[in-house]
């Protein structure tokens, strides 16, 4: 009998479906755009939505792009990025964290400030004439929202360029789950002095991503010209390119622990009020 419960517990094992995400990783780096532009094809691919933009960096509804290249000058470098821009101002379903100072876009050519953050030999664009980087630090988060508004929301796919990456395994994109486990992990591919890097990946097997983390490099930028230290890898981001930030839903066992939780808070309240 004894015997029968444990095989039974062991088939039901089995059946489980694997608790760890399976995630189809897209990456490729070179010195140019035309380097890691078919990769960044078989990505959109990959996602679906297209190749061309409809209002608000959307590809068909299934897919959402940032480039940068349309934030206007008023809040491009020396001018800081609000961390809601691209939730807000132009609504596209990611709002932005970092542990540094805030955001930066660089500016374009013809103006006061130069462009590429000031390092005309370490960077280029991909798409041209913007960049982005966090300020006075090298992570940054992307949190996803149903798109113009404050609805938590998660995503299947997302994908970075990353620029001027010349240290091994000091940048990476990171995925996390609801439960702020991280479900994926990838480190961008060396593409030496002013290269371009791409690295992505997209979700096989249902694993939804709730905040994807970027780490770029060991160095920060201070300012236009200023680096955190003079002697490690800076490295900078251009696009970012995901799948549609989609408006999370509790599952049904999410449900009956939510109505576990509040019998065992009213079952609390009710000790507590006995106690007084
Ligand atoms: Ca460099
Ligand atoms: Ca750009
Ligand atoms: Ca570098």
């Amino acid at each position: 009998m004894k015997l029968r419960i444990f095989s039974a517990f062991l088939a039901a094992l089995f059946l489980l479906p694997t608790a760890w995400a399976g995630f189809v990783t897209y990456e490729s780096a070179g010195s140019s755009p035309a380097a890691i532009t078919s990769m960044r094809d078989d990505f959109r691919t990959a996602v679906g939505g297209g190749a061309v933009a409809g209002p608000n960096g959307s590809f068909g509804g299934l897919r959402r792009e940032i480039n940068w290249d349309g934030v206007p000058d008023a809040l491009s470098d020396p001018n800081a990025l609000p961390a809601n821009f691209f939730n807000v101002n132009s609504p596209r379903g990611v709002v932005f964290n970092t542990p540094g100072t805030g955001f930066l876009v660089s500016a374009n050519a013809g103006l006061a400030t130069p462009t590429l953050f000031g390092f005309s030999n370490d960077f280029q664009t991909f798409s041209a004439q913007r960049l982005f980087t966090a300020v006075g630090s090298n992570i940054m988060d992307v949190l996803f929202f149903a798109p113009g508004t404050m609805t938590a929301a998660t995503t299947s796919a997302f994908a970075a360029i990353f620029v001027d990456v010349e240290v091994a395994a000091q940048t990476k994109i990171e995925f996390f789950d609801e439960n702020n486990s991280v479900i994926f992990s990838r480190d961008a591919l060396v593409a030496g002095n002013q290269g371009l890097s791409f690295v992505g990946a997209v979700a096989n097997a249902g694993e939804r991503i709730s905040r994807v983390r970027l780490t770029s490099g060991p160095n920060t930028l201070i300012s236009n010209g200023v680096l955190g230290n003079p002697n490690d890898d800076i490295v900078v981001m251009d696009d970012f390119l995901y799948a549609e930030p989609l408006q999370s839903v509790p599952e049904p066992s999410s449900l009956a622990l939510l109505a576990l939780g509040l019998v065992g808070c009213l079952a609390g309240l009710r000790r507590r009020h006995h106690s007084i």
